[in-house]
């Protein structure tokens, strides 16, 4: 299957349609396990459905509030990247809907982690000439759930993209899945941006257990003195990385998160 981010060869016809005769060998690609359908409930397999090929800078982009900022999903959105081993920045958006206390909270959580961290207000025009200056000669992504701003800061970067720009469900407080498919842009010379539709869920595809905490980037210093090399970081005996955690070196926000996403590998093995 062709993805956006492809570099491909192609012939047009009389009619003006277009037949691609190649696809190019790929740098890199994103992806997830494709959505459960519907009614097929936790049954049966979930193919690899790939978002993007060929992408320098992932933005993770979430909103602080409206929708709620959901550190699970943003750490979701990291490790898809990093075990595609391509670059992730963090876009911390609607910071004029949220104290600054909270906003500060996230900015540093992220930024201690190594992450480069926006904080942005598209309303306010707040951060967004920084996010600007960070695109540049490069083909960047823009991943993250509905409703948390991803075309209206595109919008708001580059005006003639004009994308559609959807409201947040009172009742939910979520998006409502306005962009429907990816599409890339070139905005500059050399420079690209990738919109893409809202995730409801992100698990990542293809992962093993006992790699999960390689893509934890803080967890790297303290998973080589585990007393056993396939440790999963859960219960085994002579865990560093727990051990880590006791001691608050690594925060129990991230190791929960990973808690949380290796109980999604280890169902998903199981049926
Ligand atoms: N207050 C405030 N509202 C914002 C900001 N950025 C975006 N919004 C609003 O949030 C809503 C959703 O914005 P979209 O750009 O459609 O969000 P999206 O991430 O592209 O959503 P999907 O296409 O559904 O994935 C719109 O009503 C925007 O006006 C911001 O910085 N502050
Ligand atoms: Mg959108
Ligand atoms: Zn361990």
């Amino acid at each position: 299957m062709v993805v956006v981010g492809d570099e491909v060869e192609f012939d047009i016809n009389e009619d003006g349609t277009g037949v691609i005769s190649e696809v190019g060998e790929r740098k890199n690609y994103i992806s997830r396990k494709a959505p459960r359908i519907k009614g097929a409930g936790h049954r049966g397999e979930r193919l690899e459905q790939i978002i993007a090929s060929n992408v320098d800078m992932l933005y993770v982009v979430s909103s602080i509030f409206s929708p709620q900022l959901n550190e699970r999903t943003i750490d979701r959105l990291i490790v898809a990247a990093e075990s595609s081993h391509v670059s992730v920045s963090i876009i911390l958006n609607k910071c004029d809907l949220s104290d600054e206390k909270e906003t500060n909270f996230w900015r540093d959580f992220y930024s201690q982690l190594g992450y480069d961290v926006f904080v942005t207000s598209v309303t306010e025009n707040i951060g967004i000439n920084e996010v600007r200056a960070s695109l540049e000669g490069k083909v960047n992504l823009f991943w993250g759930s509905s409703g948390v701003g991803k075309s209206s800061i595109l919008n708001s970067l580059f005006p003639e993209l004009d994308f559609n720009v959807g409201e947040i469900s009172d009742a939910s407080d979520k998006g409502k899945h306005t962009t429907v498919t990816s599409v890339m842009n070139q905005v500059l010379e050399g420079t690209y941006v990738i919109d893409t539709p809202g995730i409801r869920e992100i698990d990542p595809y293809g992962i093993k257990k006992e790699d999960l905490g390689h893509y934890f980037k803080e967890f790297e210093d303290y998973i080589h003195d585990c007393k056993f090399n396939t440790c999963t970081h859960q219960h085994e005996p002579g865990c560093a990385v727990i051990e880590a955690v006791d001691e608050e070196e690594i925060d129990i926000i991230r190791y929960k998160s990973y808690l949380n996403l290796l109980e999604t590998i280890e169902e998903d093995m199981n049926f």
